[in-house]
């Protein structure tokens, strides 16, 4: 098999394979008014500043070095990247668009892909996203928030009058001790699918498929065009490379947009009410609920207590599989970790690893106030996803995993107790009008038992507020065909 692929880091946007360090993301949403002045200032002001993959890698190369000669690691590194829907590559390059993703066609605002996924409607979501129509996204990340400010007004001046901003916002990470966390708290950005031709593996010899430990390396065409993506039978093997509709898609990818609002304090309580009920530590029955302890400790490797020290262990953390799990004894099925990338524990691996995403999302809205006991304060994740077909990988995960109570199918119960029915991922599965949802075995029969408990949750703790679908180009079609 072939060892070495060499992936065109100059090329690729910087958030897309590695992502952009960010302590601070401002999302701006914008509608191009004039496109050739926007192709012509983009040219002039702002395309030179885009941020590729390489640079992002030599900036941490940098930052590595500081921090074993123990200096400072917070460094004023900015990053820009940009991204189109639909419309936007119509202004750009007129009608005869090329046919490409049919849901990247289609928006995450249709009607179709609102009923496909069981999101709440349009009218429900924040006002302004859907004021005027999208055509492009700006991500611009820094430091800490007035740097990103003033970034985001120097690139808005030059730009000028050929964009008008629809819908603003700006994401960062949470203060002291949370950070690295995400709003119910628990430690994210741990597992990520492993590209092939990036990291090397950490033991070559004995892993040789795999990045960190337990990081399956996959075929970089499952997330950016112009490479072999994976095989449809075999979890190693080089597969076909994704269709391009045309050359100049190469380097690019899809990304995906999700603001999902996060009831925290709804959340607490229900986690507390419910684990007096069952008779079990909350802290325990949110990490059945998600798979991790809110350390990143993996339930797989620690099922009955948390181990801090292993969460934040990159070579630990991600070590395991789900197969052996045999009657969600360690892990419930519908965890979210489980659901959404179940590992070894369907009929074929090859196929679940045709459904990976990089994630690249960050935290937005302030803390929890003291005495704020039912949400005032809007805060949540700002959901980012890449891939090279959003059909078979956000919305398969989100529709047919996620939302999907009888996903992992074929499971027993032990001493021959009938069939499971795993129920929703309790954290993103959503039903149509937000109804109640159920999860099986939140009480763990760990190492044994045989105790039936099911998790009824009467209402959504995420909820989408805003989305949409988004092409980033490579660098050389940002500087060409997009803007000539
Ligand atoms: Fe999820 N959470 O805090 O509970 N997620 N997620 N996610 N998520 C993960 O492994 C969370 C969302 C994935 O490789 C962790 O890095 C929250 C959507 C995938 O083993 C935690 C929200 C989708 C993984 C959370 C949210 C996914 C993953 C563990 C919304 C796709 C990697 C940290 C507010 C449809 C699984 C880690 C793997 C991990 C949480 C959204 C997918 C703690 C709160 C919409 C693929």
């Amino acid at each position: 098999m072939r060892q070495s692929l060499l992936l065109d880091l100059e090329e690729i946007q910087g958030d897309v394979l590695v992502g952009l360090p960010k302590r601070a993301e401002n999302f701006i949403f914008f509608k191009i008014t004039h496109p050739a002045l926007c192709m012509k200032s983009m040219k002039q002001n702002g395309l030179f500043r885009v941020t590729s993959a390489q640079r992002v890698n030599n900036q941490k190369v940098i930052l590595q070095r500081r921090k074993k000669l123990g200096q400072r690691t917070i460094e004023p590194f900015w990053g820009l990247n940009v991204g189109f829907t639909k419309n936007g590559m119509t202004e750009l390059i007129g009608a005869e668009r090329l046919t490409l993703d049919p849901s990247f066609k289609r928006g995450a605002d249709h009607r179709d892909t609102i009923e496909m996924l069981n999101d709440p409607p349009c009218s429900s979501w924040v006002g302004n996203f859907l004021s005027d129509r999208i055509d492009g996204v700006f991500l611009i990340t820094g430091p800490d928030r007035s740097l990103v400010m003033s970034y985001s007004n120097e690139l808005l001046r030059s730009l000028g009058a050929s964009i008008k901003v629809v819908y603003s916002e700006m994401g960062d990470t949470r203060p002291g001790s949370a950070h690295g966390h995400e709003h119910f708290g628990f430690l994210d950005n741990i597992s990520q699918p492993g590209i092939r031709g990036l990291p090397r593996p950490s033991q070559p010899t004995y892993r040789p498929n795999e990045g960190l430990p337990g990081q399956d390396l996959l075929w970089p065409g499952e997330f950016v065009f112009g490479y072999p993506g994976q095989h449809p039978d075999d979890p190693v093997k080089e597969g076909p490379s994704p269709r391009m509709a045309a050359p100049w898609m190469r380097n690019g990818s899809y990304m995906v947009f999700r603001r999902l609002e996060q009831k925290v304090p709804e959340f607490r309580r229900f986690v507390a009410e419910r684990a007096a009920r069952l008779g079990m530590d909350p802290q325990f029955l949110a990490a059945r609920m998600v798979g991790r302890w809110r350390s990143g400790a993996p339930l797989e490797l620690a099922p009955l207590r948390d181990a801090p020290t292993l969460g934040g262990d990159d070579n630990r953390n991600n070590d395991f599989e789900f197969g052996d799990d045999r009657f969600q004894r360690k892990c419930p099925y519908a965890a979210h970790i489980r659901k959404v990338y179940p590992r070894d524990d369907t009929a074929s691996e090859a196929e679940v690893q045709r459904h990976r995403i990089i994630r690249a999302g960050i935290p937005f809205g302030p803390e929890v106030a003291p005495g704020e006991t039912t949400t005032e304060h809007s805060r949540g994740l700002m959901f980012v996803c890449y891939q090279t077909s959003i059909e078979r990988q956000f919305e398969y995960i989100q529709k047919n995993y996620a939302n999907n109570p009888d996903f992992v199918s074929g499971k027993e119960r032990p001493n021959r107790g009938g069939m499971v029915t795993p129920g929703f991922d309790p954290i993103i599965g959503q039903v149509s009008g937000n109804g109640a949802r159920e999860m099986d075995e939140p009480f763990p029969n760990y190492p044994a038992g045989s105790r039936r408990t099911t998790l009824t949750i009467p209402e959504q703790f995420v909820k989408l507020t805003a989305a949409a679908y988004f092409f980033m180009p490579s660098i050389s079609a940002l500087r060409g065909v997009l803007t000539s």
